[in-house]
């Protein structure tokens, strides 16, 4: 099986004419729509008008199957669906619909092996205990990915509250035709072992995922979870510490030893907007300046957590 071409992804300004060539591109609550461009709900707070592409060196086919919009090209697939989650619809049905109709979609293309899937859901710490809607979003992914990515075969991910009342269930992904390498991070429990007390079915993802054509890394949501415990409740700068810590034993886990080389990229989440300039200042003070970021506004999965970042260590 040939290799998938070289992918690359960039922090662009949305004044600039949107690249050729492109697999992906993202919007942050800015409505656009254009084939292969995907508007996110979540405010970017460091950089307004940024959008976020990923480029791919080869000729690239788009359209809709079954309501999934999706590129393919250079032995890649960029795909998204969104189910509309009005209250009457629990985000649990919401769930097991969406990664229903992933699994299936993904069965009918070449590229399929899914590498990292994002999922934005409105409200996420909504509802108490095992109500909370995070909880009941996890366990309908559960049920609706049954064995697709067999046992600890998950795809690296990110779960973020988003607050548009027009918005539901965002789940986008990238998917290869070779597949990936899973890794954990020694300083935190596996996800999908995560003991019941954070909720009755445990989240399945994987760390990181190394990328076929030794791209380098793509980075699950990252926060300052230490054990299977958050650690530093409501404490932003030690949860960022915290969180830098654990980025660093991932990398070191992966083989690596560089931090974020050049080519790297890095998204904050952050609960409150009046975080950002201190997030953002944090990460020039770890990474340096030249390490494009972007600050976004969402809701972390468990309400105690303050931020969370996710990114690429491309090389
Ligand atoms: C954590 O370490 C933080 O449910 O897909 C990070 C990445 C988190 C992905 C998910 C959740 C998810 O548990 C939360």
């Amino acid at each position: 099986m040939t290799e998938p071409a070289l992918l690359r992804v960039a922090y662009a300004d949305s004044r600039e004419p949107v690249p050729t060539e492109l697999l992906a591109g993202f919007s942050f609550a800015d409505p656009i729509t254009q084939p292969r461009l995907l508007s996110l709900p979540l405010p970017v707070l460091s950089h307004p008008g940024m959008y976020e592409y990923w480029h791919v060196d080869a000729p690239i086919h788009s359209g809709v199957e079954a309501g999934v919009h999706f590129a393919e090209g250079g032995g890649w697939l960029f795909a998204w669906l969104e189910i509309a989650d009005p209250n009457a619809t629990t985000i649990e049905t919401a769930a097991t619909e969406a990664y229903r109709r992933m699994a299936e979609f993904q069965q009918r293309h070449s590229a399929h092996h899914v590498l990292r899937i994002w999922n934005y859901l409105r409200d996420i710490n909504q509802g108490t205990g095992d109500q909370e809607r995070y909880r009941l979003f996890c366990n309908g992914r559960a049920v609706g990915m049954g064995n697709a990515f067999g046992n600890a075969g998950y795809p690296a991910a990110t779960a973020i509250g988003h607050q548009d009342p027009h918005r539901g269930l965002i789940v986008y992904w990238l998917a290869a035709v070779q597949n990936g390498q899973r890794v954990e991070n020694p300083r935190q429990v596996s996800a999908w072992c995560y003991p019941h007390n954070y909720g009755p079915t445990p989240p399945g993802f994987a760390r990181a995922l190394r990328l076929p054509n030794n791209l380098g890394l793509a980075i699950s949501g990252t926060a300052a979870v230490v054990g299977h415990a958050s650690t530093h409740p409501r404490n932003m700068a030690a949860q960022l510490h915290e969180t830098f810590t654990n980025l660093d034993h991932l990398h070191q886990a992966a083989g690596y030893t560089k931090s974020l080389p050049a080519g790297s990229l890095l998204k904050a989440y952050v609960r409150h907007p009046q975080d950002a300039n201190a997030v953002a200042k944090a990460i020039r003070q770890r990474y340096g300046a030249a390490l494009p970021s972007l600050i976004l506004q969402g809701d972390i999965c468990r309400s105690e957590l303050l931020v969370e970042l996710d990114g690429w260590y491309l090389h």
